[in-house]
């Protein structure tokens, strides 16, 4: 499928995923997300990716939010339709086995927020706003908003949000814990690159034992999360990193990771 809404590009195992509808502020139509999800298909098949940061095209947005005009078309029955599709490709996003990094380099808005969560973590630039507006257009979110928000940054936080449809700064963001780092605009994505490219160093095992422990766990009651967490563990030993990591310690040198299995 050749891409015309997002930019996609890998090196040296970090893919890339750039909306790129500048023009609309990279608001979501069906025809992007059909390219997302292509991409998203062609990065879980590919062993030699270890991590996906997502970004926006321009200096101005991620993501401003699902494409009002297709929303202003909608009836109940295709409202539903395309919240299930767009959901469903939110979480492929979520259940990718590598590390999934959103860079947020402008507004984040609707489903634009709803896609950064659904990432591990979010680095923002200090422009960047965040916010589930909604409310303003006589609607609630779709892609997930009123389900992961709540869970990231607590119910009556994520109610506000939700409730006042006001956007809030990359900063007040890191505050209540939606975003992990604020940066400079002109430098988000070096520091991206260079938190992406620390993780894709680290055992490919041990990080997607590390991510499914915690995606699985983090729903769960507590005694059932520590259960996953010791299949996770054992996993992470299947894996000749286990061996590697420590060896290199014991040794007093760098590990190197090669992502092979025992045999
Ligand atoms: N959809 C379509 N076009 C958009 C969108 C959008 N979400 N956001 C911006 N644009 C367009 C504008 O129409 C404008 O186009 P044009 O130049 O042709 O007039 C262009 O982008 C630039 O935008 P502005 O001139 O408005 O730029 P400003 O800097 O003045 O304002 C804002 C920036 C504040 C981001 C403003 O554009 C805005 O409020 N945008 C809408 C944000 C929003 O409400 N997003 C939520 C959408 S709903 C949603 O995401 C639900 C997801 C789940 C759906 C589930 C399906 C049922």
């Amino acid at each position: 499928m050749g891409y015309e809404n997002i930019i996609y590009h890998v090196e040296e195992g970090i893919a890339t995923i750039t909306f790129n509808r500048p023009k609309a502020l990279n608001a979501l139509n069906s025809a992007l997300l059909e390219e997302l999800s292509d991409a998203l298909d062609k990065i879980a098949a590919d062993e030699d990716i270890r991590v996906l940061i997502l970004t926006g095209a321009g200096d101005k947005a991620f993501v401003a939010g699902a494409d009002i005009s297709e929303l202003a078309t909608f009836n109940s029955l295709s409202a539903k339709n395309f919240a299930t599709f767009g959901q469903n490709i939110v979480n492929k996003l979520q259940k990718l086995a590598i590390i999934v990094i959103a860079a947020v380099n402008g507004f984040a808005l609707g489903g634009g927020t709803e896609i950064s969560i659904a990432c591990d973590f979010i680095y923002a630039s200090e422009n960047a706003k965040f916010g589930q507006p909604e409310i303003n257009l006589g609607l609630i979110p779709g892609f997930g908003g009123t389900q992961r928000l709540p869970r990231l940054i607590g119910t009556n936080m994520a109610k506000e949000l939700i409730y006042t449809g006001k956007m809030i700064s990359a900063a007040e963001g890191n505050q209540m814990g939606l975003v992990n780092k604020v940066i400079a605009s002109d430098q988000l994505m070096d520091e991206v690159m260079k938190v992406a490219k620390e993780i894709a160093s680290k055992g490919k095992v041990s990080l997607r034992a590390a991510k499914q422990a915690i995606n699985n766990g983090i729903n769960a009651d507590l005694s059932t999360g520590l259960n996953i967490e010791i299949d996770a563990f054992a996993l992470s030993f299947a894996s000749l990193d286990a061996k590697e990591g420590t060896t290199a310690f014991l040794e007093k040198r760098k590990a190197n990771f090669t992502g092979k299995l025992n045999q």
